[in-house]
């Protein structure tokens, strides 16, 4: 315990060194493709687009700063590496919450892991008094695969109490003064950053908040779910030694809003090394991506019978371990129950597109029949 207790010291001030990630542990999930993502933090890539909008938000606090609000202090180097206390027991995740599953989390060991979110950070930042902040960081979550799902994405932490609140007030009032607060805080930020956009406001649920909500911006013909948010659970501050304090908290994907904001249709695209992507983007400079390839896209269909604990995220991981981002978008397409032995089948399409070059389809076939013997090896699955 010592020396994990070290390791945490060491985590919150290194952002370059990390412990192994790939570990003997038989807990351990990180895949290789996961682990050459660590450190690579595009949130601080001078030109980039997560870079770019990581800064509009942040000048955008500094503008309320300079209105009489507190000064947000700026994180943007802490380490993904976290532990299961810092990232659920303080949150008040419940124990058996999927969120903490070996299918949807990346383990190190069984208390280490890659963070999921980076409200992580928020009672180790409170617990050192530091109550109005901002954390950008990469965050890990074994997911499902779309063009606005990924396994790595970014996410902005905002945290802000306000002791100024008179005290006598009873607590639920207070509640409702800093809801409202947090509501009109992040609407000027929406706005700040696109001017007149649609928006709307949907209630939600976090277990570390409450009340919780979430906020959609129309983009696409679609409502995009950009942050969740909401006043901090007593509890939870008070645990961190924040006592009578009421304050909000946020938390939002820096993808989903640089989509909206530059226009770019597929959340792959960020991890682009070529520079038809890469010099679109200017710090400080905000213009819509021109697409520069639209390669036609492939699809491939698996159908199998399930294993016994066939879950459908390590099918997801599988396939993107070894088609990288020339995998597009995995989707179910068919499933049913055999009436006389019961066995459940599955057929999931794979829908294959490069960004930078035409696939061929016997490339694509070669990555099919790869992705097959590999799920039957990996999951016991039978294929029909
Ligand atoms: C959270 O992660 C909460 N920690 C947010 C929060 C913070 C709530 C503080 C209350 C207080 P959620 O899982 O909904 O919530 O993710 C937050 C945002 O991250 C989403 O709104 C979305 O914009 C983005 N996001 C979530 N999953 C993905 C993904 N797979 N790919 C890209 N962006 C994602
Ligand atoms: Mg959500």
């Amino acid at each position: 315990f010592g020396r994990s207790l070290a390791h945490r010291a060491c985590f919150a001030t290194q952002s370059t060194h990390f412990p192994e990630l790939i570990t003997g542990d038989p807990y351990n999930n990180v895949s290789e493709s996961i682990a050459a993502k660590v450190g690579v933090n595009l949130h601080c890539q001078p030109n980039h687009p997560l870079n770019i909008i990581k800064s509009k938000i942040v000048s955008y606090f500094d503008q309320l700063h300079a209105q009489g609000q507190p000064k947000m202090q700026v994180f943007d180097n802490l380490s993904p590496v976290t532990t299961t206390e810092n990232c659920f027991d303080q949150l008040l995740i419940a124990k058996d919450h999927v969120s903490r599953k070996a299918t949807d989390t990346y383990y190190l060991n069984p208390t280490t892991l890659l963070r999921t979110h980076t409200s992580c950070h928020q009672v180790p930042m409170l617990s050192k008094g530091i109550k109005n902040f901002l954390v950008a960081g990469d965050v890990y979550r074994r997911d499902e695969i779309d063009a606005s799902h990924y396994p790595v994405f970014h996410q902005m932490e905002g945290v802000r109490f306000f002791p100024e609140l008179d005290a006598t007030l009873p607590y639920e009032e207070r509640v409702e003064i800093v809801k409202e607060h947090l509501k009109a805080t992040l609407e000027g930020m929406v706005e700040s950053i696109f001017g007149k956009v649609e928006m709307r406001w949907v209630e939600a649920y976090f277990p570390f908040t409450e009340p919780s909500l979430e906020l959609e911006i129309f983009f696409e013909g679609e409502w995009l779910e950009v942050l969740g948010c909401g006043v901090t659970r007593r509890e939870i501050a008070e645990n961190a030694n924040v006592i009578n304090e009421v304050g909000w908290a946020f938390g939002l994907g820096l993808e989903r809003l640089s989509m909206v904001l530059f226009d770019i249709p597929d959340i792959r695209l960020f991890w682009s090394q070529d520079p038809r992507f890469l010099t679109q983007f200017q710090d400080g400079v905000i213009t819509k991506f021109k697409p520069y390839s639209k390669y036609p896209p492939c699809y491939k269909d698996v159908s199998f019978w399930l294993s016994k604990d066939f879950h459908e995220n390590n099918l997801y991981e599988i396939v993107r371990d070894i088609a990288g981002d020339m995998v597009e978008k995995v989707e179910i397409v068919d499933a049913f129950v055999h009436p006389k032995t019961n066995r459940e089948s599955k057929c999931f399409r794979i829908t294959y597109r490069h960004h930078d070059r035409n696939l061929t389809n016997e490339e694509v076939d070669a990555i099919q029949l790869v992705v097959r013997e590999s799920l039957v090896a990996n999951l016991g699955i039978e294929l029909r």
